[in-house]
């Protein structure tokens, strides 16, 4: 089995897709292929058929559990994280949203690149992030949104980071479904990434820019 043919037993809500993950992996498949190609490809067809209402919410969440099993049987082979780490980030899904495999995916991507990683969860009031960036003595607060409506509540992360004089310490990032570039900067977000590969390429990018302003200080 391929991860194009497990992409396909994922959009047909096929638990059958577990197997194959398991027989891939027995057969050496390369598991960056598996998750991407295969389970995230399968996700993405299940979203297509949900717009296109030939598929409805039982089905959305029947495909994602099935996913989400899948994804637990592939991360422990992927590759280890190294030891010393580059940076700390705390991530999660803001509030209203319980969409969680994005910003897992990002979370463990930023593990893989040596990043000290907090996961928040999902339906994540804006004070928690907060909090938590200053227990930890996080660098980037990451902010995941899948729905048009959970977006503004990434605004709120920001306003707080601004409001009480945290933009020095914190970088505030957002990602998932319905973000983009554009709406990261009306918000006021120091950065947007589409997936998890760009979302360290980003990571390192505020983390330079973070010491860049904190030796012109
Ligand atoms: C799976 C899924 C669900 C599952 C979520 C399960 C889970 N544990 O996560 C369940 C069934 C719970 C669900 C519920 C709902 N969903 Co839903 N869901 C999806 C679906 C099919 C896939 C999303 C996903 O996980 N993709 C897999 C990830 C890995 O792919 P990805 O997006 O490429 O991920 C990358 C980026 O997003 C990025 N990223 C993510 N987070 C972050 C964070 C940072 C900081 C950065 C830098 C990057 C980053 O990196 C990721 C990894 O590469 C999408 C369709 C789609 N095409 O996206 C709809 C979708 C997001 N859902 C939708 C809707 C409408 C809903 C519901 C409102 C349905 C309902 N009527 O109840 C509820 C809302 C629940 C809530 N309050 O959040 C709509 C949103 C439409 C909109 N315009 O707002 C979509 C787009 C479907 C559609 N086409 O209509 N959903």
């Amino acid at each position: 089995m391929t991860a194009t043919d497990i992409a396909k037993l994922i959009e047909a809500i096929d638990n059958s897709a577990l197997q194959a993950v398991n027989d891939a992996l027995n057969e050496n498949a390369d598991p960056v292929d598996l998750l991407k190609k295969g389970v995230i490809e399968g996700l993405r067809l299940i979203g297509r058929k949900f717009e296109e209402q030939e598929y409805f919410l039982a089905e959305l969440m029947m495909g994602s559990k099935i996913a989400e099993d899948c994804i637990a049987l592939i991360d422990p082979h992927l590759p280890e994280a190294g030891a010393e780490p580059k940076g700390v980030v705390v991530i999660g899904a803001v509030q209203g949203d319980q969409h969680d495999l994005g910003y897992g995916l990002v979370a463990k991507q930023l593990e893989l690149n040596g990043f000290e990683v907090h996961q928040m969860g999902v339906d994540v009031p804006a004070m928690q992030f907060i909090d938590k960036a200053q227990e930890v003595n996080a660098d980037i607060i990451g902010l995941s949104a899948f729905l048009v409506t959970t977006i503004p509540n990434c605004a709120d992360v920001v306003d707080y980071v601004n409001d009480m004089n945290l933009k020095n310490r914190f970088k505030v990032i957002i990602g998932g479904g319905e973000t983009n570039q554009e709406r990261a900067e009306e918000i006021g977000a120091d950065g947007w990434a589409a997936n998890a590969v760009e979302a360290v390429v980003l990571c390192e990018r505020m983390l330079k820019e973070k010491q860049m302003s904190a030796t012109a200080v």
